[in-house]
């Protein structure tokens, strides 16, 4: 999984990468740079089956974050930003808010934000459609009629100002669209960067720019980047004892990461075993036979059964044996739906 940051110059995306990310880039430059880090998810089930089990090896799930590069000439204008292809390939987009600055506007930065998200998706489907045009035009081809009036009432709705995110589409509509990436169709993480004196005002600030959100779509979450951006370079000891003091729950990386699971409709299930305890992230709805196709082909192709334990099980039985004698390990077949959190073994033959 891929997901961008995005948002205006000195909105605090750098700093909030190096909080996710645990990076250490420069702040308050305007390099060209576009930053990039994989990130192993939080999971502390894994960790927990990792204590258990003593395996030789824990393997996270990951993620790549991108932190946009500072601008060119161009992007001197409010809110323009500078998005090279690589962005358009991101899964979702965090977009990083300016809430700490005297006279921040962070609402009027999200709207001229997502109307730049528009214009740039305009911009691409007006390029789409003319070229498809020329080639019915000068060949006779129709077999493409179909796809063209779909990006023609995608054109409508963004010239009303409304990102195709909201667009609502049936599967088979949505299917031709995927491969161009529009930007403002990708699901969307505002990230409200606050002062540091703000933090214990969090819960307020995030209900009143709740009429933001809607589930797998857009999301909020509100950080002061730079307290978490220091937090990441301390011991774990020490960062435990700061976050109780300034109030934070969680570090901002887990709320990301979590949030941006919940926005993609991502799980993550689990395996364990004498060489490694592996957690593996799939869509909501994945059935068994697919998820073992996640491990590997040849465990989706000689699949037999799956043999599945919630995690909380795991977690309080903490021993095969004693998981079997309360009747809590399941014989699943192919079509099993995977749950968040199942402890998977597959069995297969090839
Ligand atoms: N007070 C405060 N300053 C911040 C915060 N986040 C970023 N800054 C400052 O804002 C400036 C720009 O930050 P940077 O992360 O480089 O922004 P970018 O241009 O969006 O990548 C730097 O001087 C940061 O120290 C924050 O949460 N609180
Ligand atoms: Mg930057």
């Amino acid at each position: 999984m891929k997901l961008a940051i995005i948002g205006k110059p000195q909105s605090g995306k750098t700093t909030v990468f190096n909080a996710v990310a645990g990076q250490q880039e420069t702040v308050g430059d305007f390099s060209k740079a576009i930053h990039r880090a994989l990130v192993k998810v939080p999971d502390r089930r894994l960790e927990r089956l990792a204590d258990l089990f003593q395996p030789r090896k824990v393997t996270h799930a990951t993620i790549e974050f991108l932190d946009a590069p500072g601008l060119s000439g161009k992007g001197k204008q409010a809110g323009a930003f500078e998005i090279g292809d690589e962005f358009r390939l991101s899964d979702a987009l965090v977009m990083v808010i300016d809430a700490f600055s005297p006279g921040a506007q962070p609402l009027a930065d999200i709207s001229t934000l997502v109307d730049e998200l528009i214009l740039l998706d305009h911009v691409l489907i007006d390029g789409i459609i003319e070229k498809r045009e020329r080639k019915i035009k000068l060949t006779g081809d129709k077999t493409g009629l179909k796809e063209l009036e779909l990006l023609g009432r995608c054109l409508t709705w963004l010239d009303q100002g409304k990102p195709l995110l909201d667009f609502e589409l049936t599967d088979d509509e949505m299917k031709p669209l995927r491969g161009f990436q529009f930007l403002s169709q990708k699901p969307l993480l505002i990230v409200l960067n606050v002062a540091e004196d703000a933090l214990p005002q969090t819960d307020g600030l995030a209900q009143s720019f709740g009429h933001l959100v809607s589930p797998e779509r857009r999301d909020l979450e509100v950080v002061c980047g730079k307290i978490e951006a220091e937090l990441v370079g301390l011991q774990d000891e020490e960062r435990r004892q700061f976050m109780d003091e300034l109030g934070i729950a969680a570090p901002a990386t887990e709320k990301v990461i979590q949030k941006a699971y919940a926005l993609l409709g991502l799980i993550s299930f689990l395996t364990v075993g004498e060489p490694d305890a592996h957690a593996w992230t799939i869509r909501k709805g994945t059935i068994a036979h697919q998820a073992a196709g996640a491990i590997h082909t040849d465990i989706e192709r000689g699949f037999i059964r799956a043999e599945v334990v919630a995690f909380d099980d795991y977690d309080r039985l903490e021993t095969m044996p004693a998981i079997k004698a309360a009747g809590k390990m399941k014989l699943e077949g192919k079509d099993y739906v995977v749950q968040d959190g199942d402890v998977i073994l597959f069995r297969f033959n090839i």
